[in-house]
């Protein structure tokens, strides 16, 4: 199996792998590791990353970035709407309300899903690894932002689906960076010693993360997260551009809103002049030939200024630092230290005003772009059998609390209870117990919609199935497991009828009747899953932790409520009806599956039959120069001249009809070319070769 890690950013991407000498971050085919999150569509291929990122401006209809936050979107969702205003491609309301991206492809207009649109990026960073380690990649630990709720989670996991990627965890942002802090450290306190807690900050383009973990010897556990979903890097550029559209428009008479490319334009520009204002704090140009309308414009800003005008960014700073402290009950000299990460933490007054929260200076020991693709390589590496690790344990936590609601489907009679509250051991599984006669609907939803960055607070709807009352009439018992898994997705994982048996713990006892139903979604019917009901006589285990985190998956009691059967019991499986908020149908996704991999060998053809074409151009460059160079003295005067003029002819060929030609022509084209360069070729290198031939003869002599 592959060990890889993989950080999706809203901007940026990287890749770590795991390599006999360790985990390492990868480059790309420019030997980048940042793979930028960009896609652009064209009548003959699709390119993703740096190739994309060049086409943002030429091809700007067509060219897809910052999509990562319409995973589980509608269309309609006032988010979504704030940023289709502002996006140079268009968006597009899809049958099942979900966000679209409308774009043309293959000289057709096409609508892709967001999951189809993160696939590529999947397939591009999947290529990437392959390319790396030299094998087929299809496990890997993906990263996802820790306020990412059901919906978006279980839409990102569709979309490593689409990619041929089998993801063995979504791994919080903030957990794979405190994994890779954690890990190689070799002074943590034992485990009965007082942890050290660690604050960890991830300000990235899109969004800001928060986390507080404890770590002991072997182990971490997350106490609190808190974020500011809203916040990042690009609303720093968002006011550079709001001033130098301005400040244009005065100068200039400039109406560059009005203007997609050059709005691109000074969008880059304004990044470039913002990281120059993180190392220099004296007065930078802003300077961009031709902007518009033929005029060069011109302008400056130093960081006095620039901190000035973010002065409300900057005020959402400390929030989120404050309610993960309040949250964690620590005292802030409590904390060992406070790790950054992310990009947007080089700026130095958001450094700054972290450090003066906390009263302390923080550390930037990590790599603040890679930090957290590290992490998901070593959480990758953990899971892997083939894998040779450290052995060490992660505990996440629950962002929202969640709450399971039941309903009799024959009277009225209705309950609720938290299953999982806030910041709640993850992942998790809990057996509820439930005295029904017949079927009985259950319903999860977030139960704090006022903290959810998300509109719908809706998880699924289970109706637990064939529920019958015991042969005497009475009601059965009907244990329902529900489960916060790996990826941070909450299910309803089984259900069954217990026979009758007297003086059992119970760990949660309801009187009403609700029903269940399972999605059977493949990753969840992973080996993570240990809580498989049995068909026959089984221990029953009240509560269950899957500290899943570690190799072994050992269980741990969750104290409170937690209680152990010691009886065997008689139980059967009952079929659970699932009614999630996932978008994508099993058939739609398998089409897409396959339209992902007709993408990927269009991909390829284009690429070859440019390469062939590229073959030709080289080879006539190249013939040219040597005719008038190396091989001078091999050809006669008129052979030169007939196959200069040829070299010529083929040159304006390619600019003309054979610019767009099939590969097979050009590779015709090439070996004609050939027939008469070859034969020259050889005569020079029989000449060449021979006296050098009899040196080497000579010195082995
Ligand atoms: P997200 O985490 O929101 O999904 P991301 O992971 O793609 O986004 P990062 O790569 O962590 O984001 O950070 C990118 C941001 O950091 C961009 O806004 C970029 O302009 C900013 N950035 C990078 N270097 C600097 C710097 N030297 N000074 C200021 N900002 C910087
Ligand atoms: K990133
Ligand atoms: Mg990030």
């Amino acid at each position: 199996m592959s060990v890889v890690g993989i950080d999706v950013g809203f901007q940026n991407c990287y890749i770590a792998v795991a390599r006999s000498g360790g985990i390492e971050t990868i480059a790309n085919e420019y030997s980048d590791r940042c793979t930028p999150a960009c896609i652009s569509l064209a009548s003959k291929n699709r390119t993703i990353g740096n190739a994309a990122k060049s086409q943002i401006i030429t091809n700007f209809k067509n060219t897809v970035h910052g999509f990562k936050k319409f995973h589980g979107r509608a269309f309609d969702d006032q988010f979504v709407q704030g940023e289709k205003s502002k996006l140079p491609y268009n968006l597009h309301k899809l049958d099942n309300g979900s966000t679209g991206i409308k774009v043309r492809y293959l000289d057709e207009d096409k609508v892709f899903t967001i999951e189809q649109m993160t696939a590529m990026l999947l397939t591009k960073l999947k290529e990437t690894s392959e390319h790396a380690l030299k094998k087929p990649v299809v496990d890997c630990v993906i990263s996802v932002p820790s306020f990412f709720t059901d919906v978006e989670r279980r839409s990102l996991m569709d979309a490593t689906q689409i990619a041929g990627l089998n993801c063995l965890r979504l791994i919080n942002d903030t957990t794979a960076v405190a994994l890779a802090y954690g890990i190689y450290k070799q002074d943590l306190p034992n485990p009965e010693e007082k942890p050290r807690n660690v604050v960890f900050v991830d300000i990235g383009h899109s969004s800001y993360q928060v986390s507080v973990a404890s770590f002991n010897k072997g182990k971490l556990k997350v106490l609190a997260t808190a974020f500011d979903p809203y916040l990042g890097g690009r609303n720093f550029d968002e006011m550079l551009v709001e001033y130098f559209c301005e400040d244009f428009k005065n100068r200039f008479k400039l109406n560059v809103k009005d203007n997609p490319r050059a709005l691109l334009r000074l969008y880059q520009e304004c990044e470039k002049l913002k990281k120059l204002m993180s190392a220099n704090s004296s007065d930078l140009p802003l300077n961009i030939e031709c902007f518009m309308n033929d005029i060069d414009v011109h302008g400056k800003m130093n960081r006095a200024q620039f901190e000035e005008m973010c002065a409300h960014l900057l005020m959402r700073v400390e929030a989120p630092l404050k309610s993960a402290m309040e949250q964690s009950k620590l005292s802030r000299d409590e904390i060992y230290a406070i790790e950054v990460v992310g990009g947007a933490t080089r700026i130095p007054i958001i450094k700054e005003r972290i450090s003066k929260f906390f009263g302390k200076d923080i550390s930037t020991t990590l790599n603040a772009d890679e930090a957290v693709a590290r992490g998901c390589a070593l959480q990758c590496a953990i899971l892997s059998p083939a894998f040779k690790v450290r052995e060490f344990s992660i505990t996440d936590a629950v962002p929202f609390p969640i709450t399971l609601r039941w309903k009799s489907l024959t009277d009225e009679s209705v309950g609720e209870c938290e299953v999982y509250s806030k910041n709640h051991a993850a992942p998790f599984s809990k057996a509820i117990t439930f005295h029904k006669k017949e079927p009985f609907d259950l319903e999860a939803f977030y139960s704090s919609p006022h903290e959810l960055p998300y509109p719908d607070s809706r998880i699924g709807h289970f109706t637990i199935q064939n529920v019958m009352p015991q042969p005497d009439g009475d009601s059965s018992k009907v244990k329902v497991k529900v489960r916060v898994n790996m990826h941070g997705i909450f299910s309803v994982s089984s259900a069954s009828l217990i026979e009758k048996q007297k003086g059992e713990a119970e760990e949660v006892q309801m009187d009403t009747e609700p029903t269940v139903q399972n999605e059977g979604r493949p990753e969840e019917q992973n080996k993570m899953q240990v809580d498989q009901e049995g068909q026959g006589e089984q221990p029953a285990e009240e509560e269950q932790m899957n500290n899943s985190g570690s190799k072994d998956g050992d269980k741990q009691d969750q104290g409170a409520s937690s209680s152990k059967a010691k009886s065997k019991v008689k139980s059967v499986d009952l079929p659970i009806l699932a009614k999630t908020t996932r978008q994508l149908d099993r058939d739609v996704l398998n089409k897409f599956v396959e339209y992902e991999k007709k993408m990927i060998i269009q991909d390829k053809l284009e690429k070859e039959r440019n390469d062939a074409k590229n073959a030709v151009e080289e080879y006539v460059y190249d013939l040219r120069d040597k005719l008038c160079g190396i091989y001078e003295k091999y050809v006669t005067e008129d052979e030169s001249n007939r196959l200069t003029i040829m070299l010529e002819d083929t040159e304006n060929w390619l600019y003309e009809e054979g610019e767009d030609q099939e590969k097979e022509i050009y590779q015709d084209k090439l070996s004609e070319l050939k027939k008469f360069g070859e034969p020259i070729e050889e005569r020079y290198r029989e000449h060449e070769g021979r006296p050098r031939a009899f040196d080497e003869l000579g010195k082995k002599i």
